[in-house]
């Protein structure tokens, strides 16, 4: 039957039940999730356990293509640091064209979804041509966005970037930053040509560096005027650079001036929040909003480790995402995110919730994981993909039960495809909106679009 999934064992959002029957409609909405149905002779069976699918809650699709180059160290620079690896990103940005951004995000999103992402949150600030003019169509590269998730079919949610300035206190930006800037007004003009196309489109302050109390107040009033319900999306607290120059500047570290002047709510994703001391912490939690994590790309730019079993712990709520996506793999983000806490408390399974608990099962790492960052990300989002519920999109993943899993409980086998990586994914069959986009592991589109990526990397790089 159409619209319809049996899965023997689901991860719904209390946790695995069995004989889980799933149906949607023609929008691809849930709209049963029947637990202890009889599998009908007629009704397609997913092959193993199925799984929420996860939103990617931050992405520069762009730096896919920059992804594993700039892992070496210059004769000059024995200080290779964030900042180093920006002024090589920036620099391979520099000529990049919308032509050039769809191949490179169809590519991206492809891999997504193989990876068991069912949504990203596009965090994009390439707006303008490479000498800062406009593109004729002001939102050029934000439909050149739109159009590859649309041909791999993720979910997306677009929050164009204000970026203004190039420290705090109102820097005056770079050269090379140019094509980044926007007035208020431009920004908002964004917004609405993205929402004009259909698009879910939030708003992104870069962060606290990029923008100053002012814009931030005007971007977050107009906003209001336009969908009062709209996402909020910043970086903040990433690197002790910005925090000891937040502290010059205002006199306070960057979270707690943010959490004293703006109201953020369950609207906002805080991004990286790395460096966050424990009074901002507990306000952070309080406040609802997303803490959103990249841990990859943290280790990969050495910003430090975000105190998670204590955030988490105060009720926080907190996503993935790939961000510069030196990964693609929801299970590693999570995979990672534990062993920080791990290796800084000498301690196993750390993100289980409560440290002590009365139930008599025990508690599962990766569940846990998995069903938090669904939850955060899709709150990130601002769209209806918080997991297997009805009135939720029908975005889902099938693991592969028949293989390396084989023989496993549906939560071993997560337990498995978090933390015993043995290099082949075990995700199966992936879909958005109740359509399947990847099956066997497999993506209709893979072929040419790997063929157009590269053929695109290659470009870029020989103008260097
Ligand atoms: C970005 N990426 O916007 O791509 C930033 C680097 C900046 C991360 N923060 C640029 N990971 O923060 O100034
Ligand atoms: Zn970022």
């Amino acid at each position: 039957m159409k619209n319809m999934l049996h899965a023997e064992h689901a991860l719904l959002p209390g946790g695995w039940a069995r004989d889980v029957l799933l149906c949607w409609d023609a929008a691809g909405m849930l709209t049963g999730v029947t637990v202890g149905a009889a599998p009908a002779p007629d009704t397609v069976r997913a092959n193993g356990p199925v799984l929420p699918g996860m939103p990617n809650l931050h992405s520069h699709a762009f730096q896919r293509a920059f992804a594993g180059l700039s892992e070496f160290r210059g004769a000059d620079r024995a200080d290779d640091s964030f900042w180093t690896w920006r002024a090589l990103m920036y620099r391979f940005a520099r000529d990049l064209g919308p032509d050039q951004l769809e191949v490179i995000a169809t590519q991206l999103y492809i891999e997504m979804l193989r990876a068991g992402y069912t949504t990203v949150c596009e965090f994009h600030y390439l707006h303008h041509a490479p000498d800062g003019q406009r593109y004729a169509e002001a939102a050029e590269m934000s439909m050149r966005l739109l159009a590859a998730a649309e041909r791999a079919g993720i979910g997306i949610t677009l929050l164009p970037v204000l970026y203004q300035d190039a420290g705090f206190g109102g820097q005056p930006p770079r050269p090379e930053q140019r094509r980044y800037l926007n007035s208020v007004d431009a920004l908002l003009d964004l917004v609405q040509r993205g929402r004009a196309h259909g698009a879910r489109v939030g708003v992104a302050p870069h962060s606290l560096r990029a923008v100053g109390p002012q814009a931030l107040r005007e971007l977050l009033a107009g906003l209001q005027s336009i969908d009062p319900r709209a996402p909020i999306h910043l970086h903040i607290a990433e690197q002790q650079q910005e925090v000891d120059d937040c502290l010059t500047w205002s006199g306070q570290r960057p979270i707690a001036w943010l959490l004293a002047n703006a109201s953020v709510d369950e609207r906002w994703c805080l991004v990286h929040a790395t460096h966050l001391d424990a009074t901002e912490r507990s306000a952070l939690a309080a406040s609802g909003a997303v803490a959103g994590l990249c841990p990859t790309t943290e280790a990969n730019l050495g910003d430090g480790v975000f105190p998670a079993a204590a955030f988490l712990g105060a009720g926080g709520a907190w996503g993935i995402g790939s961000d510069s996506h030196i990964s693609v793999d929801a299970a590693e983000e999570l995979r990672l995110l534990e062993y920080t806490q791990r290796l800084a408390q000498q301690r196993r399974n750390v993100l289980v919730g409560d440290g002590r608990h009365d139930d008599a099962a025990p508690r599962q790492v990766a569940d846990h994981l998995w069903l938090g960052a669904v939850a955060g990300g899709a709150q990130a989002s601002g769209r209806a993909v918080r997991g297997l519920a009805v009135d939720q999109q029908a975005d889902f993943v099938v693991l592969d039960g028949s293989g390396l899993l084989g023989g496993l409980g549906p939560a071993q086998a997560l337990a498995s495809h978090v933390f015993a990586n043995s290099g082949r994914s075990a995700v199966r069959d992936v879909f958005v909106g109740g359509v399947q986009r990847v099956r066997d592991g497999e993506h209709a589109l893979q072929g040419v679009a790997c063929r157009q990526f590269v053929a695109t990397r290659s470009a870029l790089l020989q103008e260097d």
